[in-house]
């Protein structure tokens, strides 16, 4: 079994775990609730990752995989059916659109984590940035054309949409944007998806 450091509330890890599932691997990663964020630096973690963060995957001889991207990619390396990475022409745009999922995600996690610092020692400019940055990100998507076979481009894109509802509902990023809307409903009921829910646990 592999080992992967796993919280239900982190959407890297949720990426890689419906990675998992989309390839029929989910049966051979052993996930341990692993706590982070906060001030408290996770020492033990540290040992197997220096940055402290999750998800973290150690293989079963002992080689250890981060970040997420890294280790979705080992992922698709492990079966012999079509890529989440792709090669060809379709590799940079299922790169790309990785990219901005994941760079989705870092914004959001950026202003949630402000959210939790006192109010007198919030920043309103960088919440506003970070608002218009996700706003700007959204209108974005409505113009790709998501259509077509799964990739690990639309995986990040799923996965920062839903992180969206999950943390951020009062940006009603639907609005205005009917296409992305029908394109995620439909990338939320796949199974992969619907059997890792983001729970926030405490
Ligand atoms: N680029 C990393 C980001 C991972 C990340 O930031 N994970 C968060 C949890 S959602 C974390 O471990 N935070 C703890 C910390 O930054 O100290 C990836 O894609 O895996």
């Amino acid at each position: 079994m592999m080992k992967l450091h796993w919280s239900p509330r982190s959407p890297y890890v949720r990426k890689v775990m419906v990675v998992a599932h989309e390839l029929g691997l989910a049966g051979q990663i052993e996930t341990v609730r692993t706590v982070v964020g906060g001030t408290t630096p996770h020492l033990e973690l540290m040992r197997e990752n220096p940055l402290g963060k999750i998800p973290t995957l150690v293989l079963e001889d002992g080689t250890i995989l981060y970040d997420s991207p890294v280790i979705c990619e080992y992922l698709d390396t492990l079966h012999g059916g079509e890529k989440l990475f792709p090669t060809g022409s379709e590799h940079w745009t299922a790169r790309r659109r990785l990219a901005l999922g994941d760079g989705m995600l870092d914004v959001a996690l950026a202003w949630l984590g402000e959210r939790f610092r006192p109010a007198e020692r919030q920043s309103a400019p960088h919440m506003a940035l970070w608002e218009t940055k996700l706003r700007s990100c959204v209108d974005a998507l409505e113009h790709e054309a998501l259509e077509g076979r799964l990739t690990i481009g639309h995986i990040a894109i799923g996965i920062a949409l839903s992180y969206l509802d999950f943390r951020f509902g009062e940006l009603a990023w639907r609005e205005g944007h009917p296409k992305l809307a029908a394109w995620h409903e439909v990338f939320d009921a796949r199974p992969s998806v619907v059997a890792n829910p983001p729970i926030d646990d405490r």
